[in-house]
């Protein structure tokens, strides 16, 4: 595969005013701000050969995203909102990528976007106050500000299997997706995980592979997508109000044209609450996780009915209830691990080609071996592995950069127990550097995009004031760093959502620190945007500036 073409100048300066780490949607719309609103001498580096972030990498069989498409993009510019259709309510990875492309295009993103290049490291220098970026293609350049578009979900979970390394047949990892795909027909194929990835993964590779065993180590709460072709009635309707749009999905809790009912399950009779499950049930998407009963997350008896309701959902379509009840979830509360959306994904373990093989009943995973898996004491013969084990998510991008701050700190070790930031957008001892969507800012709580412009918009004024007042460097200031920490801790200690095993905690990956993540805030994206928008307005309280 060839590089996309960037300018030969791009790759030929050693200096500038803004690097940015990541050309996937937050990325492209930062080059976007600085380059063309700011008029910032600016460069991109991307590992990948092409843009798109997320969607360039993640190609597995039924990748799509999760949330309606109509919101599930830019909406900067009015013109680029009226001028694409989108095809289905959640479009297909290769759909978003060809969106991106096109951004780029229109745009004229790519003469700044340095492709092929995956940053290693990131060091301030004290004297000069300048960052030096270095790739792993030998590039070091010096800049004023750094800002990383590296994704939440962009470092692999690659489990440590014993024997992995001997395992004859094909192995991928569903984030590290072949571009040329991957044919099942007549295999025997094994998928390890059964989080939202594998989840769109598993009905489709079912039709295509001879056999499939499904390696569960917890069972997922699915609700159906119900995806389908969008209704050129409804794109003119939406597209007529996407002023409306936008201001409801700024304002909204996770970025989404939804909203929790306002009232407890607890507060509601049997019949009522059936009814309203039902509607959500139909409805599909996220519907069922984030506009449910408001009480949904803060008592876990109110959690209990409504998981009840999912449960009921899971025995009424899987015929054997043997394969059922491996399937219900029965150790964390509704809600506190990522919804999937699924199609057809419980449907699949009536087919007579699918087993599936549960931890808990059936016995872990033990090893890979030459001919396939070995788990509870049985080997399990396959020809192809699909590693769906998700990603080392929020800090692992940031800590796999090799960053470091005043007087060389390092940011891996400096986060070893949790992260650090202010906002989510800054840490204290790092100037100069923003993360879009990192860790402590509502990031995956949220649909992506919307808190994406968010974060770019408030970096890109920023910058603007700094350039307005002759100011260096902008750094936030330890003490509204911990009284952000505080925060976040306070806010999420106060719902369910520590009680899971998840990947927001950390607790997918060995060893990390058991910390929630994102940022879950009281009054969601609209109020964690308001309290930017209030730092900002004071004068960017909480940060020192020089
Ligand atoms: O990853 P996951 P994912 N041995 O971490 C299991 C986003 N996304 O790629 O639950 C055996 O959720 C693990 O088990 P457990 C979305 O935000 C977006 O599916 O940890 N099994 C789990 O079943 C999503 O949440 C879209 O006990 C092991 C699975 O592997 C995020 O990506 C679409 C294991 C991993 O599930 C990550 O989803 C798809 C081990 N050692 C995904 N380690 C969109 O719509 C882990 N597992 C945009």
């Amino acid at each position: 595969m060839t590089a996309q073409g960037s300018s030969p100048g791009a790759s030929a300066k050693t200096h500038f005013d803004a690097v940015i780490i990541g050309a996937g949607f937050s990325g492209m719309y930062m080059l976007h701000s600085l380059r063309d609103k700011l008029d910032l001498n600016v460069t991109v580096f991307e590992a990948g050969d092409g843009v798109g972030g997320t969607w360039y990498w993640n190609r597995y069989p039924g990748a799509r995203c999760d949330s309606d498409s109509y919101i599930y993009c830019y909406t900067f510019d009015k013109n680029l909102l009226q001028e694409w259709n989108w095809s289905e309510r959640y479009p297909e990875q290769d759909e978003i990528l060809r969106y991106l492309e096109h951004c780029a295009e229109r745009f004229d993103l790519k003469p700044d976007i340095q492709f092929g290049k995956r940053v290693v490291e990131v060091i301030f220098d004290d004297n000069s106050e300048l960052w030096t970026v270095r790739t792993d293609k030998g590039d070091s350049v010096t800049t004023r500000f750094v800002i990383t578009a590296v994704g939440a979900l962009s470092t692999a979970n690659m489990p440590p299997f014993k024997g992995l390394g001997s395992f004859k047949g094909k192995c991928y990892h569903t984030s590290q997706w072949p571009h040329d795909g991957v044919d099942f027909t007549a295999k025997r194929v094994g998928v390890i995980g059964t989080g939202a990835t594998a989840v769109q993964a598993i009905p489709e590779i079912a039709q295509q592979a001879k056999h499939l065993t499904v390696f569960q180590r917890t069972p997922a709460f699915c609700v159906p997508a119900r995806n389908g072709r969008v209704d050129p009635e409804v794109t003119r309707a939406r597209k007529a109000d996407y002023d409306g749009i936008r201001q409801r999905i700024k304002g909204s809790f996770f970025g989404f044209e939804l909203n929790f009912l306002p009232k407890g399950v607890l507060d509601t009779t049997p019949e009522e609450r059936e009814q309203e499950f039902d509607r959500m049930w139909d409805a599909g998407g996220f519907a069922f996780w984030l506009a449910n009963y408001q009480d949904m997350f803060f008592s876990k008896e109110a959690n209990d009915i409504i998981a009840d309701y999912l449960k009921r959902k899971i025995r009424s379509i899987v015929n054997d209830p043997v394969a059922a009840e491996k399937l219900t979830p029965k150790t964390y509360p509704y809600g506190t691990k990522r919804q999937p959306l699924d199609t057809n994904y419980f449907e699949t373990f009536n087919k007579k080609n699918v087993l599936l093989v549960d931890a808990a009943t059936d016995g872990s995973i033990e090893e890979i071996t030459p001919n396939g898996v070995r788990a509870g004491g049985k080997e399990y013969p396959l020809d192809i592995i699909v590693i769906a084990t998700g990603f080392d998510a929020l800090t692992g991008p940031l800590k796999a950069l090799g960053i470091k701050g005043r007087g060389g700190r390092m940011l891996a070790q400096e986060w070893e127990a949790g992260p650090q930031t202010y906002l989510g957008v800054a840490i204290a001892g790092y100037p100069n550097l923003f993360t879009i969507t990192g860790p402590q800012s509502p990031s995956v709580l949220s649909n992506m995009p919307v808190s994406i412009e968010q974060h770019v918009e408030w970096i890109t004024e920023c910058i603007a004031h700094m350039r307005r007042n002759k100011l260096t460097t902008i750094e936030a200031t330890p003490e509204a760093q911990d009284a952000w920490g505080a925060h976040v801790a306070e806010v999420v200690n106060a719902t369910l959502m520590t009680s899971a095993n998840s990947w927001y905690m950390g607790a997918n990956i060995d060893g990390k620190a058991h910390r929630f993540l994102p940022y879950l805030g009281p009054e969601g994206v609209g109020g964690y945007r308001r309290k930017c928008a209030e730092v900002a307005e004071k004068d960017y309280e909480g940060f020192a500036f020089s």
